[in-house]
């Protein structure tokens, strides 16, 4: 079972995880009117330290600023702080950290005037995200029947908890057909990502991803595109099509949840040699070498939480 924090930010403190309850009532659990960030933290030699912490939390305000939650009562510097003493107070080295900001009272309409916001801060160890052998050898993937949103109907750059009905949709009907993941198609009918993550092709030692018109901007496909340049190899953000999938050498998702992870058959079609490919296995190593403190250059992407690691 996963364990979950036993305290909880909520709104400026600490509280323990019975306190950080809602009411049925709450604007947020009737309409997904919350934004919200997923990140992690991670062991490392100077004890747990949040990946990118600075970054998610941007992310976070840019989320309520995109949906229009204009004046919010905490800064950035709560949020980093809250966040860091969540890891710390729970006692975590490894744990997935979940800010949320949410329409908490004012009235049932919609509309967000008059609505006061709350903020949470949680998180639980989360392991396992696909099975072991997911992991080693590359997921069975299905491109979806759902389309991803369109950005003039949802905010494909906010992590709107309302937009993830579409990845629910998908990643549901995904796993009735006996799939890992599902792989979403914009409204032109071109590659956009998967559910919760960014896709990655690699063909001829060239990694490709679709442009971030109609993705999130994730934080781990960021950091792959810097370390796979850092490689050496060719990065390239362009347009995809479903058969440029079915082609590639090599293909590859990625997202703080599910990390990088390799997908090895897509629609029933094997991609390359039909097993997570070197390119990927490679970039998936290194980004546990950057997140966990192994590689110099890429240091200050780590927020150390500050707690004392058991001997
Ligand atoms: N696309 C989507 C739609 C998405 O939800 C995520 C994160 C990403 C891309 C990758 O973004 P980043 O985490 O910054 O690299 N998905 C979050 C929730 C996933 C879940 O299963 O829940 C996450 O990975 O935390």
């Amino acid at each position: 079972m996963n364990l979950e924090s036993k305290l909880v930010w909520m709104n400026g403190e600490l509280v323990p995880q019975e306190k950080a309850v809602v009411p049925f009532l709450t604007p947020a659990l009737h309409y997904g009117t919350a934004v919200f960030e997923g990140m992690r933290a991670y062991g490392t030699p100077q004890g747990p330290a949040i990946f990118r912490l600075k970054d998610h939390v941007t992310r976070l305000f840019s989320s309520a600023r995109i949906f229009g939650f204009l004046e919010l009562p905490w800064t950035e510097e709560q949020v980093i702080a809250g966040s860091k003493a969540v890891v710390r107070e729970n006692g975590f080295i490894e744990c997935y950290v979940r800010p949320l900001i949410f329409a908490a009272s004012g009235h049932m309409g919609l509309n967000l005037l008059g609505i006061t916001p709350g903020l949470g801060i949680a998180a639980w160890e989360w392991k396992g995200f696909v099975s072991p052998e997911a992991e080693a050898k590359g997921l069975r993937a299905n491109v979806s029947s759902f389309t991803r949103h369109h950005p003039n109907v949802m905010m494909t750059k906010s992590k709107l908890a309302g937009n993830y009905g579409n990845s629910v949709l998908a990643r549901t009907e995904s796993a009735r057909l006996g799939f890992d993941e599902a792989i979403m198609l914009d409204p032109t009918g071109l590659v956009a990502e998967g559910t919760g993550e960014n896709l990655f092709v690699v063909r001829k030692n060239v990694i490709y991803t679709p442009h971030r018109t109609m993705v999130l901007e994730g934080l781990t496909r960021d950091s792959v595109i810097t370390i796979a340049r850092d490689f050496g190899l060719e990065v390239r953000e362009e347009p995809l099509t479903r058969d440029q999938l079915y082609v590639a050498d090599e293909l590859f998702v990625c997202g703080t949840a599910a990390e990088v992870l390799g997908i090895r058959e897509l629609d029933f079609r094997p991609i390359g040699t039909g097993s997570r490919g070197p390119i990927t296995a490679k970039l998936a190593e290194a980004f546990r070498r950057a997140v966990t403190g192994g590689e110099k250059k890429y240091l200050d992407w780590l927020d150390y939480c500050k707690a004392i690691v058991a001997p």
